[in-house]
């Protein structure tokens, strides 16, 4: 049985990573250079997006063949070395498996295309009602989730792109094609998989939703716990972590799928915390973040996964969502000391850490000024919506560059002149030029080592790997704080989300300052400086 509590997991967006070919796309054995480079911060495990076979219409995420690689990315001969170097330097490799839908590229979506009725029960075929779609749903890429084939006279269901089939799992032998899938992974030496947007995966209710835009009838749908069940007993084990990407979910679906009595998932990925500044729901709005909101959704995920036996994917970054500095710190004013404090935000409490590339060196958002810029399907989807809507350019742009998943897709910077790639990135650079790597590793105080520093602390604290969460100064306009208790040892965080002063009324007289992200530590100040952030031990 792994211990969850002392993973650390380091995601990897490998088309932005590194390219060693010049060919302007990153690929694996640019990945393989900077091993040393991922081992030396501390992480113990890599998830890498998807690199297989596919059109690249969702970067990766519609996936024409789920057991080869990509030649963009590389060779089968590179991810075995991969592993295998990896695991020399105490990492384990994780791979996204996106088994809610295939690529329109798929063998099997051809095949059913092409008329044959066997595949075409691997999908969601169904008729249309008077001239419409078999129900009223929106794709979450915008428009609606059923695409007409006329030489069939039937529509697929597709809950994202249009080439993005959703797979029926109620059909026996689309999950016995999935498990082995994940046999030949883990055959090859994986030790991980990330479940893409798995608990979308059990649909029977095809009904027009006059409430919503469908969602309901296939979220956390009845037979997602035992499709988990399932998969775990034949094709997976003790030794494997998996982690579930949730969409749309509540603490006690999440907890139930990853409560080990369950055997289902060891970890979960939610997602109401990034939505904080979703203005009534809806994400494309350019609006603050509510801070009072997003510490209610901390305190409320962490103590009730706990009380529930459940465990947390912990994390503010990954390849779908805006740079958290730039959303919850602040980029130009405090590049440095909020990116710190953030990480001591993710890297202190209770589940799994997850770093997003280039988090670890505080990188902003892309700051992309035109649409020309822009590479992601559903951020282009919604700069036509939007316009349609009656936004001009100017504010179409200006809530693409606060929400659109590029902002987390711009190539790693390396170095002071980007080093990602000798020719043309398929993405441009972030247009904010903060420190890059090679500057952060020359900085004793960069980014990097509080990353590193924080990832130490984490692993010989038993309080923050396996404490009790207990919230404090729960009113407090400015601060997110906590308490993180196990019988030998107690923690304090304080973690200021604002660029002013916060006052804190605590009696800390018997703790004792582990880390700060201030280089002048002021432990006993009652007072928390511009984003900072401190955490402290009780003296025995
Ligand atoms: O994402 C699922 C998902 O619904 C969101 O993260 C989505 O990108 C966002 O909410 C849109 O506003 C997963 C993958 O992480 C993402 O990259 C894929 O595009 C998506 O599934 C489809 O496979």
């Amino acid at each position: 049985m792994t211990d969850l509590s002392r993973e650390i997991v380091y995601q990897i967006y490998p088309k932005s990573f590194q390219d060693s070919d010049g060919d302007g796309i990153g690929d694996l054995k640019g990945i393989l250079e900077h091993l040393d480079y991922l081992a030396s911060l501390g992480v113990t495990m890599l998830w890498l997006n998807p690199v297989y076979p596919s059109p690249q219409r969702d970067n990766g995420y519609d996936v024409s063949d789920y057991c080869a690689i990509d030649p963009m990315f590389g060779t089968m001969e590179d991810m075995e070395k991969l592993i295998q170097e990896a695991d020399r330097r105490g990492m384990k490799i994780m791979l996204d498996m996106v088994f809610n839908h295939t690529s329109t590229e798929h063998e099997w979506f051809k095949k059913a295309l092409a008329g044959d009725e066997h595949y075409q029960k691997y999908y969601f075929f169904r008729k249309g009602k008077d001239g419409l779609p078999p129900t009223n749903w929106e794709s979450k890429f915008g428009g609606s989730c059923w695409k007409y084939v006329p030489e069939l006279d039937q529509y697929y269901l597709h809950l994202f792109d249009e080439t993005q089939a959703d797979l029926d799992w109620q059909n026996e032998e689309v999950r016995e094609e999935l498990k082995k899938i994940l046999r030949f992974w883990r055959g090859k030496g994986v030790r991980g998989f990330r479940f893409d947007v798995i608990n979308l995966i059990s649909k029977d209710a095809f009904e027009d939703d006059f409430e919503g835009v469908g969602k309901r009838f296939y979220t956390d749908g009845e037979q997602v716990d035992a499709y988990l069940q399932e998969l775990r007993a034949d094709a997976l084990d003790d030794t494997i972590i998996t982690v579930g990407e949730m969409s749309a979910t509540s603490i006690e679906n999440c907890a139930g799928y990853t409560n080990p009595d369950r055997k289902e998932l060891s970890m979960a990925f939610s997602f109401h915390h990034l939505k904080v500044d979703y203005e009534n729901g809806d994400k494309w709005t350019d609006t603050d973040f509510d801070f009072m909101a997003l510490k209610n959704l901390f305190n409320d995920w962490d103590v009730k996964t706990e009380a529930l036996g459940g465990w947390n994917a912990l994390f503010l970054n990954c390849h779908d969502q805006p740079r958290s500095m730039s959303r919850f710190g602040d980029d130009v004013n405090y590049p440095d000391t909020s990116a710190k404090m953030l990480a001591g935000v993710t890297l202190t409490r209770r589940g799994t850490p997850y770093i997003y590339m280039g988090e670890e060196i505080g990188m902003p958002n892309a700051h992309f000024e035109s649409i020309d810029e822009y590479r992601d399907v559903e951020s282009l989807n919604y700069y036509d919506i939007l316009k349609e809507k009656g936004h001009s350019e100017a504010e179409t742009l200006s809530i693409l560059a606060r929400k659109s998943r590029d902002n987390a897709r711009t190539p790693m910077r390396w170095s002071k002149d980007g080093g990602f790639s000798g020719g043309d990135a398929w993405i441009p650079d972030a247009r904010r030029a903060l420190p890059s790597a090679e500057e952060n590793l020359q900085d004793p105080d960069s980014v990097y080592h509080y990353y590193q520093k924080l990832i130490e602390l984490r692993k010989e604290s038993p309080a923050i790997q396996q404490g009790t969460t207990v919230p404090i100064l729960e009113d407090d306009p400015q601060v997110y704080a906590y308490r993180r208790v196990c019988p030998d040892e107690e923690i304090v965080c304080l973690h200021n989300f604002f660029g002013e002063e916060a006052p804190i009324d605590l009696d800390l007289d018997d703790y004792s300052l582990l880390l700060s992200n201030y280089p002048q530590k002021n432990e006993t100040s009652g007072l928390l400086r511009p984003y900072e952030s401190r955490i402290l031990r009780k003296s025995a």
